[in-house]
């Protein structure tokens, strides 16, 4: 530290705690990422007391820990309900040691202890087998972002901060993370925050010049332009620059105390003053060396300031003494012996100026959303069911019932103010209007006359960005509240990784006993594959269930259901549900509905089962279906079975829980393997017609016994912008393909095969023939009814 006295807001006195806080926060950095023995240093560092793999990240470190100490001096100051979200999420030992030293992490894991063993646990367990990982983990106090992956911390700061108005989420994007499309469109998400009855959120780019091994864009370019960025992104940038501890502790008092000014006075001229104005809330540039206070040189290269700086400085302590030495020297430099008592306890004149109880951001309930969670009120869902008078006789629009429903949810909900809709600007289109209608949609940025809906108080959250629609979600649930989100089925693919780091959130938190359960994640995914009428091959891709189904089967539940009623239970379950990653597909297009309302309820408890209205005792084939369309073309077909086989005896099963299919051992939701039996019986032939890629279903029957008996028909990647009937022969799950399968499979048709073959073809050719002149499906297909006199 500069011995030149500095003026600003600290005292002396608090500059120098600070500063040794800081100091600490660094020591037990490095202790991390190297020692195994000797915390203290008490004697020389020898290699017995280094770890054999030295993993973790330095780089982005100390200028993390210190914003911590700022931020604790804040807190402590104001009073402060602060959350600390950090992007670069590899600087995972800067938060562990600050919840450590503000005994955070002791009283959550109390093997941790504040003395000499407790240290050396600390050391230890660091990126060690079965111990902690080397990120801002779920297992890390006052985290609610791994940051692994980078690109969301942002968006995770603002889902956070809505609803939450009395709470400020700082958060720190790396300059690289910066350079991730999620985290520049993200900074948009200040035109939906409201400042009367959101939280804030204060962004810090952390600007170190670098990522792994390469300079980030925003450090090279004019610094005039950086802040001319950040202005147009709708902020009020404020710039730290320096590297001499003493001065930018100072100085970084005061940019502090200064934004805090201003978002208080945003807050006021909001809430006191009635201002509807979208406020420039304040920023900060913060430009320190990556690596800051490290060795400045490692073999004559340099390495403070650098990329060099983003791992292990000293990476070969085994094999060049010279680093050993280094490291002691380092480690040294802190003043351990300042810091720390005889018994490795954090001095207790430092620790004082943590902020105490709840207020430590270890201890930040909103970072343990499980805490806050208050069950969502959700109104008796058959309230909203659709009378079915004969199956199949009215078409409707299933998600339209859930919209309705979803309405009464945001009503019902609306004095607790924790129940948010998230979509791409799709949630008009996917038929779900209704729950606008009621809220709005929250909108800070300008209006104008033509616009509809558009509040500053909006519940519905639209933008044209999965990745904002998602980590938006994500912060909101993982603070503890509910949501739901909307989306074509195509696009959201364009999350798909985001998905998967929420999905090892989930994972993880399920073995950490501390942390509490949360809301689900629940997708509703609509303008589904078979139904792109006006858009087309770029529309058409199921395949977001594949994706989801790779993950573990205590996180994921996938649901198909058929009709509006089943709809609205599987949906009433899912917004209930906690811990979950629920995916709901079902469509918006006008479509026949089967089930009256206590018969929908009893098949989505069980998840799959016979029709028995559409069903013949003592089959010679089933007939199964998972999803609308293919609901529908299986009951068409079996209308085609009835005239051209009458003696045909087949059993209709529909699928609503995909996670049914797989045996009891793969997934809790597994039918057992007797009832699955009776569904579907050994040495009868199968023709299932799934919604989605068809090898999907044999994935998930391979154990069963009847497996080999399964044939499956599903969307094989063939699309256009062609009529829905067509869309089904194209890839083959039409009616006439799946009566024709079923004839092919029964082996006491063996014989009608070829005039079943025949029937085919000139049905096929009748129905090409036509769309091509017409432009439209022949009118027996598009008027198809389910005939009553079928129904048993
Ligand atoms: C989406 C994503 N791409 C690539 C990586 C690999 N990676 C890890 S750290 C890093 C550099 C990060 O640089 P920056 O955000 O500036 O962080 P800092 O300099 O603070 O370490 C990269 C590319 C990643 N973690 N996530
Ligand atoms: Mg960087």
């Amino acid at each position: 530290m500069s011995e030149a006295t500095t003026t600003g807001p600290l005292s002396p006195e608090l500059l120098a705690k600070m500063d040794a806080y800081w100091r600490a926060a660094n020591y037990l950095s490095v202790g991390q990422i190297y020692l195994k023995d000797n915390p203290l240093l008490e004697r020389p560092l020898t290699l017995d007391d280094v770890k054999p793999r030295l993993l973790g990240h330095w780089g982005t470190t100390p200028g993390l820990n210190f914003l911590y100490v700022h931020w604790n001096r804040l807190i402590r100051e104001r009073d402060l309900n602060m959350m600390f979200i950090i992007g670069p999420g590899h600087g995972g030992p800067g938060l562990v040691a600050n919840t450590y030293l503000e005994g955070s992490y002791t009283e959550i894991y109390p093997n941790i202890e504040q003395n000499r063993d407790g240290m050396k646990r600390l050391f230890r367990q660091f990126s060690w087998p079965y111990g902690i990982p080397s990120h801002v983990a779920p297992e890390t106090p006052g985290s609610i972002h791994e940051g692994g992956e980078l690109g969301y911390s942002l968006v995770h700061a603002y889902g956070a901060a809505y609803d939450n108005p009395n709470l400020i989420v700082a958060c720190v994007v790396g300059d690289g993370e910066a350079e991730t499309g999620p985290l520049a469109t993200s900074w948009h998400s200040n035109k939906f925050l409201n400042p009367a009855t959101d939280g804030a959120v204060l962004p810090i780019l952390h600007l170190n010049g670098y990522k792994i091994a390469n300079p980030t864009i925003l450090a090279r370019i004019p610094h005039a332009e950086l802040e001319q960025l950040m202005r147009g992104y709708g902020y009020e940038p404020f710039t730290l620059e320096g590297d001499d501890p003493a001065v930018m502790h100072q100085q970084a008092a005061a940019v502090f105390d200064t934004m805090l000014d201003r978002i208080a006075a945003i807050q006021k001229a909001a809430r006191v003053e009635g201002s509807t104005e979208r406020p420039a809330w304040p920023m900060l540039i913060m430009r320190t060396p990556k690596g800051w206070t490290g060795p400045k040189f490692v073999d004559g290269k340099p390495v403070e300031g650098t990329w060099r700086a983003h791992q292990v400085p000293l990476s070969e302590i085994f094999e060049k003494p010279e680093h050993l030495r280094q490291l002691d020297e380092w480690m040294r430099s802190y003043k351990p012996e300042e810091l720390f008592d005889e018994k490795g306890k954090f001095r207790e004149e430092l620790a004082e100026i943590a902020p105490k109880g709840r207020l430590r951001m270890g201890m930040n309930a909103h970072a343990n959303g499980g805490l806050l969670l208050k069950p969502l009120n959700v109104p008796n869902f058959r309230d909203f069911a659709i009378k079915i008078e004969g199956r199949g006789q009215t078409d409707a629009e299933s998600t339209r019932y859930l919209g309705h429903l979803l309405h009464a949810v945001m009503e019902a909900n609306k004095e607790q103010k924790n129940f948010r809709v998230f979509g791409p600007d799709e949630t008009a289109s996917n038929r779900l209007g209704d729950v606008i209608t009621g809220t709005g949609k929250a909108w800070m940025a300008e209006t104008l006359p033509v616009d509809e809906n558009l509040s500053e108080t909006g519940r519905v959250m639209e933008v044209l960005s999965e990745h904002m629609c998602e980590g938006w979600l994500e912060g909101y649930l993982l603070t503890g509240r509910h949501g739901f989100f909307n989306c074509y089925e195509a696009f959201i693919h364009i999350i798909d990784s985001m998905v998967n780091q929420h999905a090892k959130w989930l994972k993880v938190t399920r073995g950490i006993p501390w942390r509490k359960p949360i809301a689900s994640l629940n997708y509703l995914l609509s303008s589904l594959v078979w139904r792109q009428d006006h858009n087309g091959f770029s529309h058409q891709d199921p395949g977001f269930i594949d994706h989801l189904m790779n993950k573990k089967a205590d996180v994921v539940r996938i649901y198909l259901p058929p009709d509006a009623n089943t709809l609205l239970s599987v949906a009433d379950h899912c917004l209930r549900s906690k811990n979950y990653i629920n995916l709901i597909v079902a469509g918006k297009q006008p479509a026949p509905q089967w089930l009256p309302i206590d018969e929908a309820i009893a098949h989505c408890t069980t998840g799959l089962g016979e029709w028995k209205w559409a069903s013949d005792e003592n089959p010679e084939v089933v007939m199964a279906c998972c999803g609308d369309v293919p609901t529908l073309e299986t009951l068409a077909a079996v209308c085609l079975l009835k005239d051209k086989v009458p003696d045909l005896r087949i059993r209709v099963v529909n699928v609503v829980d995909l996670m049914a299919l797989q045996p009891q051992s793969e997934h809790p939701h597994g039918l057992p393997d007797e009832e699955f039996d009776q569904l579907f019986p050994v040495g009868i032939p199968v023709v299932f017609a799934f919604h989605g890629y068809p090898w999907l279903i044999h994935r998930l029957t391979y154990r069963r016994h009847n497996h080999d008996n399964i044939h499956v028909r599903g969307y094989k990647e063939e699309g256009t912008t062609t009529t829905p009937f067509d869309m089904c022969v194209l890839n083959n799950i039409d009616r006439f393909q799946l009566a024709l399968d079923a004839i092919t499979r029964v082996p006491r048709l063996a014989a009608t095969v070829d005039k079943a073959q025949q029937w085919y073809s000139e049905a096929i050719q009748r129905h090409h023939l036509y769309v091509s002149e017409n432009g439209d499906d022949l009118p027996e297909i598009k008027d198809w009814r389910w005939p009553q006199e079928l129904t048993r």
